[in-house]
C-alpha cells in the first residue's frame, strides 16, 4: 500500500487492540499518543533509501509465479526468494517480537516491521509476481496514466474516501479507519469480522502469514486481473465497472488488515506478559 493503506490500517489496529497491548507497544515504540502505531507505519517503506536496510527490499512482497486470471497460488518454495519475502520477513519479525533476550530497541524495530508487512501482505499485486506486481503494466485512471501497482497501492483508496489524501494524510486516515471500526462493531462486519481470524495463530506465524498471502492472491485473479494481463494494458480503470468491483476489495483488505494486526498484537503481548 501507499503510505495512505499503511496508516489507515495501522490506526483502525489501534482502535482494535486490547489496553495491555496498547500500553506495551507505546512503551516499546517510546510513544504514549494515540498515533504510536500511525506515526511509524511507513517507516519500513522508507528504508528503500538506507545502505543499512538494503536487505529488507525483498520483505515487502511475495512474488507468486502463477498465471492469473486462470490459476491463482501461493508456494513458499517457489516464491519466496532467497533474500525473503513478505511472508518470511512477517515471520521473522514476529518471532523475534516474541523473544524476550532481544534488547527493546531491536524488539522496536521488529514492531514496526510487523506493523508495516501485515499491511502490504494484503495488497493483492504483493502476492504476485506478473509485471514485478503490475509495476510494468501501464493504464489509465481518472484519466492520469499510472502503473497497474500504483493504482491498487494508491489511487483506488484515495478515490474512495473522496480525495484531500495528498493534503493530510493522517486526519484521513483515521478518518476512514474510524468509519471501518464501525463497519466492525456493529455495521455490516459485525458477523463475518470474527471468521477474519480463522487460521490466525501466533504459534506458526509463517503458516499463518502464508494464508493471508494466498487470500491476497486469490483476488488477483478474480479482481485485479479478472481478464490477463494482457487485455488491462491501456484501459481506464477510474471511472468504470472496474472500479465499483475493486473499491469494495480494497475496503475490506485493509480492515482485515487493520483487524487482524490488533488480533496479532494482542497475541504477541499475551504470550510475553
Ligand atoms: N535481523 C533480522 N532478523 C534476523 C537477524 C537479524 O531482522 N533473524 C536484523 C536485526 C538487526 C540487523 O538485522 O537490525 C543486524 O542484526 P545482527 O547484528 O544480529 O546480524
Ligand atoms: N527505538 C528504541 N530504542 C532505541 C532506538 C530507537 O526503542 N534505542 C525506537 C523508538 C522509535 C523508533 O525506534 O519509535 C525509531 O527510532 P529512530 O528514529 O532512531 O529510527
Ligand atoms: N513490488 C511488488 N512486487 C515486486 C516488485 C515490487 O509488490 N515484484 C512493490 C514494492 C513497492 C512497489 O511495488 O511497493 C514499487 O516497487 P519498485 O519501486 O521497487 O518497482
Ligand atoms: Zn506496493
Ligand atoms: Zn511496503
Amino acid at each position: 500500500w501507499g503510505g495512505f493503506g499503511h496508516i489507515t490500517v495501522a490506526y483502525l489496529a489501534s482502535s482494535l487492540v486490547s489496553p495491555p497491548t496498547a500500553t506495551y507497544f507505546q512503551t516499546l515504540l517510546r510513544n504514549s499518543s494515540t498515533d504510536y502505531l500511525a506515526g511509524v507505519a511507513t517507516w519500513a517503506d522508507s528504508l528503500r533509501y538506507s545502505k543499512y536496510y538494503r536487505f529488507t527490499s525483498t520483505f515487502h512482497f511475495i512474488d507468486a509465479k502463477d498465471n492469473p486470471p486462470h490459476s491463482c497460488s501461493v508456494d513458499l518454495a517457489r516464491d519466496c526468494k532467497a533474500t525473503g519475502c513478505v511472508v518470511s520477513a512477517l515471520a521473522n519479525y514476529t518471532t523475534r517480537l516474541l523473544d524476550p533476550t532481544l534488547p527493546p530497541s531491536e524488539r522496536a524495530v521488529a514492531a514496526k516491521f510487523v506493523i508495516h508487512f501485515v499491511g502490504d501482505i494484503h495488497q493483492p499485486l504483493h502476492a504476485e509476481d506478473v509485471a514485478r506486481g503490475g509495476n510494468g503494466i501501464q493504464v489509465r485512471f481518472d484519466g492520469v496514466q499510472l502503473n497497474l501497482h500504483h493504482v491498487w497501492d494508491s489511487s483506488i483508496a484515495e478515490k474512495l474516501v473522496g480525495g484531500g489524501v495528498r493534503r493530510q494524510p493522517y486526519a484521513q486516515a483515521r478518518a476512514w479507519a474510524d468509519g471501518l471500526v464501525r463497519e466492525i462493531q456493529g455495521g455490516r462486519w459485525n458477523e463475518s469480522s470474527r471468521g477474519w481470524l480463522g487460521g490466525v495463530d501466533v504459534g506458526d506465524p509463517e503458516g499463518t502469514a502464508l494464508g493471508w498471502a494466498r487470500e491476497s492472491n486469490a483476488l488477483v485473479c478474480s479482481h485485479v486481473l479478472p481478464e490477463g494481463p494482457e487485455a488491462i494494458v491501456g484501459q481506464e480503470l477510474g471511472r468504470t465497472e472496474y472500479y465499483d468491483k475493486a473499491a469494495p476489495v480494497v475496503e475490506l483488505a485493509i480492515a482485515k488488515a487493520g483487524y487482524r494486526l490488533a488480533a496479532w498484537l494482542d497475541m504477541i503481548v499475551a504470550r510475553i506478559q
